[in-house]
């Protein structure tokens, strides 16, 4: 279409745009949230990571209109105000938008929403129930319900998990250069390199360390927690999702950090009950020689077999029990 210049008025360009941008932004949304948000990672395979891809995906469905508005304004000004013949000169573009008082109060109105909006909403994402951020930690914000009672009783002999709400799983992380283990106090207090977690159930991961500082970074649950030497670190989720799942150190600690991952996997409880009973007694005379189940360990090369003690029963370095041979007989 070409246009003379005559002294006919200029459509409205601010109202196309924002005309273009609602449909351009709605229609985007919702491609979106239908086609994209679903796979988006982490996935769905506890709570927490539901939490985390809800949490994306409305960032995403904020960012995207942002997105668009720029898009669209670069589009329309590049097709409206350009030179559609050689030789004429080109318009010069609309009114100016300096000084215009009405964009500039809705442009900081806007924004300052916006941002306002998404430190709140983050903050709170962070802190509630499912919440990466939540529950983590030496002293956790908040515990899930039979949480309180099944880490006290982990401490105890008599410690058993069952399936059924509330029954919170209790699972000990475990790193050390460079590897990951993990013990169940309610069975009986093993330790496997395999980490398997029934469905439908919420797990308190009670993560320490044995030398230096790890991260215990299972990806697909959305749980990341600092593996800190004598220290304690509570991070919870629930599993709703069959599936296996990675697990990465996430703090660099030492020359084979890099080969520090391994594998879990969710199952039915049935097949968890069968799993942890089976390897329980398996594990039965290796167990023998560990050290009781407790919250922090201190590694002892002259420890008897087991290698590391609870926390507090010996000092790691005095000088008959440090790492490597015992001090010889002054
Ligand atoms: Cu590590």
């Amino acid at each position: 279409m070409t246009t003379e210049h005559t002294t006919q008025t200029e459509p409205r360009h601010l109202r196309r745009i924002g005309i273009i941008w609602i449909v351009a932004s709605i229609i985007g949304d919702l491609l979106y949230w239908f086609l994209v948000g679903p796979h988006v990672p982490p996935g769905r395979m506890t709570s927490s990571a539901t939490s985390d891809q809800l949490d994306f995906n409305i960032l995403m469905e904020l960012a995207l209109p942002v997105l668009f508005g720029i898009w669209v304004f670069f589009g329309y000004c590049f097709v409206t105000w350009r030179s559609k013949r050689r030789g004429v000169a080109e318009p010069t573009g609309g009114a100016a938008a300096r000084s215009n008082l009405r964009a500039q109060v809705w442009w900081i109105a806007v924004s300052s929403i916006l941002v306002l909006f998404l430190a709140g909403f983050g903050t709170i994402e962070l802190i509630a129930g499912d919440g990466s951020g939540g529950g983590e930690g030496p002293n956790p914000v908040w515990e899930p319900t039979g949480a309180v009672q099944a880490e006290t009783a982990a401490l105890t002999s008599s410690a058993s998990w069952t399936p059924g709400t509330n029954h919170v799983l209790v699972v000990q992380v475990i790193a050390q250069q460079w590897k990951f283990t993990y013990r169940y106090p309610q069975f009986g207090g093993f330790e496997s390199p395999q980490l398997v977690l029934p469905d439908n159930t919420s797990i308190a991961f009670n993560v320490t360390s044995l030398d230096v500082i790890h991260s215990f970074w299972a990806y697909q649950l959305e749980v990341k927690a600092d593996a800190n030497p004598q220290e304690n670190n509570v991070a919870f989720t629930t599993t709703n999702q069959l599936g296996n799942f990675t697990v990465r150190c996430s703090e660099l600690c030492g020359l084979w950090h890099g080969a520090m991952y391994n594998y879990g996997k969710v199952v039915s409880t049935s097949a968890f009950q069968n799993w942890a009973t089976t390897t329980e007694s398996a594990n039965a005379a290796n167990t023998k020689d560990l050290a009781p189940f407790a919250w922090t360990y201190v590694p002892d090369a002259n420890g008897a077999a087991g290698g590391y003690y609870p926390d507090g029963t010996v000092t790691p370095y005095s000088p008959v029990e440090t790492y490597g041979a015992k001090q010889p007989a002054s």
